[in-house]
Parts: structure tokens; sequence; C-alpha cells
């Protein structure tokens, strides 16, 4: 991409050099589990391009925005599209809620199979070295522009962190269409999984949401030039799939596009461990977790 803004929760942020590098792909290890393990470790990441069903992926878009009344969808737009009118219809309860499309979606029958993608299931017991299962908190993200929402800078330990602080939770992150920076894709802050927590414990004191001591920042510049790292990216397309360990800091960017964000994360955890029981119940926006 050339040089020119982008934006996370509204907060601008340039895309140089200096602030933004590219994810490493990893789609080349799946048939070495050890080499697989291992660039997980080294990277905090696996960055695996079009290792899912690209078709399967888009129907799945195409039945979540076909869920939505009359008018949220762009004049003669097909629903796996995902292209925004602009207006969102009166009377559409608020995202993620009971009512919500997106409440509904994680809970329907085509969700579960998509989910249920042994590929998943099988790259998670590899990377927790033995037995694993799906959490059943499922989180879908949908995102328009000019809805000014991303996710702040974060690490996924600490919203998971009621019974330990067990590492062995890996997270997948699938874009559910394609997704471009500027249609909102995530960000990881390079090699920040190796960070102790009190080095970016001061930049919390600045976040937009205060109160509330889990996000790092919702300011991915501030954050990146505070702790010396760029801001890892891609140019995700439909099919593509994200693997990352629970102390890994990412965000999203702001979605500008037509074209809607769509995303689906999801959480294995070994059989052996506890889960954090804030994960034990299907997702929803205003479940607190
Ligand atoms: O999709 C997003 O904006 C955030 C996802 C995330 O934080 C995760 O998958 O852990």
């Amino acid at each position: 991409m050339p040089e020119s803004t982008l934006h996370s929760n509204g907060v601008p942020i340039v895309f140089s050099p200096d602030l933004f590098g590219p994810l490493r792909a990893s789609e080349g290890l799946l048939d070495d589990p050890q080499a697989l393990c291992e660039r997980l470790r080294t990277d905090g990441y696996l960055y695996l391009p079009g290792v899912l069903d690209r078709a399967e992926v888009l129907r799945l878009r195409g039945a979540y925005f076909s869920l939505f009344p009359d008018g949220y969808l762009a004049d003669g737009a097909r629903p796996e599209a995902g292209v925004f009118s602009g207006c969102v219809p009166a009377g559409l309860p608020e995202y993620g809620i009971a009512g919500h499309p997106a409440h509904t979606f994680v809970r329907s029958a085509a969700f579960q199979r998509f989910v249920d993608d042994p590929l998943l299931a099988g790259l998670a017991e590899t990377l927790l070295g033995g037995s694993a299962w799906m959490l059943p908190r499922r989180i879908l993200r949908h995102f328009h522009r000019g809805s000014g929402r991303a996710s702040r800078a974060h690490v996924d330990l600490d919203y998971m962190n009621a019974t330990s602080r067990s590492p062995r939770v890996v997270t997948m992150w699938i874009p559910v269409g394609d997704c471009p920076p500027r249609t909102g894709s995530l960000v990881y802050l390079e090699g920040s999984h190796t960070l102790e927590p009190e080095e970016y414990a001061p930049l919390r004191d600045t976040v937009d949401r205060p109160g509330d001591r889990r996000p790092i920042s919702h300011d991915l510049e501030l954050t990146a030039r505070h702790l010396g790292r760029r801001w890892l990216w891609a140019d995700f397309a439909a099919g593509d799939l994200m693997v990352h360990v629970p102390q890994i800091v990412h965000a999203s960017l702001d979605t500008t596009t037509d074209a809607m964000r769509l995303s689906a994360d999801i959480r294995f955890v070994r059989f052996d461990d506890v889960p954090d029981p804030r994960w034990l119940a299907p997702w929803s926006a205003d479940d607190g977790a």
C-alpha cells in the first residue's frame, strides 16, 4: 500500500514503514507440526493464507448478511458482498444483543458447522500439544464504515484470566470476507508476546475507556512508538486464517470501505486446563466478558 493514513477508533495512524510491516506467512509449514509450533512460539502468531475453503467462507458471509432487514445492504448488492447502504434501519437492536442478527447467528447451525471444521480443531491440538476443545463463547465482529468502532490494543489473556494465566490457549481469527486494512483488519504488534505486562502498563492510563483496565490503548501510533515496535498487517482474504497466542498485543483498524468487516474469533484450550467461566456460554455483546 502507498503511504497514507489509516485510523483505529477514530485516531489516525500513518501507514509508514516505521509503524507498519508485513505479517510472515506460515501456510507452508502446515505439514510440519514441529516447525509450526516453533513458528508460533517465535512470532506469537501464524498467518495462514488460503487454508480455508473460500467459497464456504463467502457462503457464511452471505448467510449472515441475509439476516438483515431491507435497507441495510446497498441496493442490488448480494448479501455475500456485504456492502453497507450507509443506513442502519430503525428498530435494529444494538449490535450483538438478543434480537440482533449477530446474536442469532453465533447460535445458528450454519455457524456451528463452520467452526466445527476439523482443520481448526486439528490445528489447535497440534499447537496445544494435546487434546483440546473450543470454548463456547465465539465472537462475531461486524463493523461498518462510520461506526467509529474497532478493537483497542489488548492481549487476550487480560480477558481470560479468571482461573489462571495459563498460556494453553490459542485464538483463531477468521476474516469472513476479504479484509484489507481499510476494511478494518486485525494488526499485531511485532514480537509483543515476549513483553512483560509492566512494559505496556503505562499506556493503560490514557486509554479512552477509563475504568476498564483491560484494553492497553485505543491509540495505535502511541502504542507502537512507546514500545518501539511495528504493527504487522496483511491484505486478508476470505479463506485466510490467523492463529495467535494469548500474550500478543493486537488491535483492529477502522472500517472505511463500503464493504463491511465481518470476522469470527474462536478459542481452543486444553481439556486438562480449567477454563475461564466467562467463556463457557455463547457470546452476547452485553455479556460483560
Ligand atoms: O476482530 C477484532 O477486531 C478483534 C479480534 C480479537 O481481538 C481476537 O481475535 O483476539
